[in-house]
């Protein structure tokens, strides 16, 4: 069993991410003040926000932060698309870079808020599988991005944001290298990027994870609006670890996301403190404000049709008894 008093942490960020990361970091460590952590750090050669992590996460961490320096040039011609660097290939070969003392490693997205204890996820039986995680609850139920790494149906796909690695297992099985080899031969199989990869390589064989160890943003969007139901906050109140998986990120002033004014709070305590946000325009004014207000009209409008057709109802009854006994007095 691992030890239960250092967490390995493993994340990898750029410049670009590095504000985020540090946002993860400091939920991560102020949700976590009774557990020890050991934090690797994976960055491209070029990094140029060391200085401004460590000061961020100081008055938590005890220096449990470590910088790995990764050639970006190994991964540079696996497939990019959207808001996504080449950085999101280097976990996969986090087995070549981490210390050979890290035998068992919690990897985490920077689009992430830790906000309970993490022990129980830490000491968690693997059943002798090499990773643990989530189902994707969104990419699960898409046949198309299914059928292009091979799942059959009753194979889940993983989403790869929150993974608890067996790092042993990870380098025995190949599972990074096959991954990264599958990203470079079949860029037209890969929709996202590593997690399409890695979904290609461990086809199901992985300990599925409750939900509240990576509550993802999907579950809080139907059809491109936010749902609040008072069940999905209970379940959103009570994860551990909020993802926010997706294009629309808290950073984001179009992101309605109810847990999103988390990562403002953290992010006041970081290096980044006087960050605002870029995109708070009119037209995105605008949108927000349908966001927020549509699916009340809805509710109102569902909640109008009822009483017209239920109106309707008992008119055309109270109508149909009025014409039998019209009928029946003979008056027709
Ligand atoms: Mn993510």
């Amino acid at each position: 069993m691992p030890s239960e008093n250092c967490i390995n942490t493993v994340l990898v960020c750029d410049d670009s991410y590095a504000q985020h990361a540090t946002v993860m970091l400091r939920s991560m460590l102020a949700s976590n003040k009774k557990s020890f952590f050991k934090i690797f750090c994976l960055v491209p050669e070029d990094f140029g926000n060391t200085k401004n992590m460590e000061e961020s996460i100081r008055d938590l961490s005890e220096d449990y932060l470590n910088f790995i320096y990764v050639d970006p040039s190994d991964f540079i011609s696996a497939k990019l698309s959207g808001h996504v660097s080449s950085a999101v290939y280097y976990r996969l070969r986090l087995d070549a870079f981490l210390p050979l003392d890290v035998t068992r490693a919690i990897y985490l997205d920077c689009d992430i808020i830790v906000k309970d204890d993490l022990s129980s996820l830490w000491t968690l039986d693997l059943d002798g599988h090499a990773v643990g995680a989530a189902v994707d609850d969104f990419l699960n139920k898409n046949q198309l991005v299914r059928s292009r790494v091979g799942l059959s149906p009753a194979t889940y796909y993983l989403n790869s944001g929150v993974m608890l690695i067996d790092i042993n297992k990870w380098k025995e099985k190949k599972i990074g290298t096959r991954a990264l080899e599958f990203c470079l031969a079949h860029p037209e199989q890969i929709t996202y990027w590593d997690q399409c990869a890695l979904n290609h390589v461990i086809n199901g064989d992985f300990k599925v994870l409750e939900r509240r160890w990576n509550f993802q943003s999907s579950m809080m969007i139907d059809g491109g609006a936010w749902r609040c139901t008072p069940e999905l906050l209970g379940q959103l109140n009570a994860a551990a670890i909020i993802h926010f998986a997706g294009v629309i990120k808290p950073w984001h002033y179009r992101c309605l996301h109810p847990a999103k004014d988390l990562y403002w709070t953290y992010l006041r305590e970081t290096a980044w403190h006087d960050y605002r946000v870029p995109d708070r325009t009119i037209i995105n004014r605008i949108k927000n404000g349908l966001d927020r207000y549509v699916p009340f009209v809805g509710v109102i409008y569902r909640w109008v049709t009822r009483r017209v057709a239920a109106t309707h109802r008992r008119l055309s009854s109270v109508g149909s008894l009025l014409r039998r006994a019209t009928r029946a007095t003979g008056l027709i």
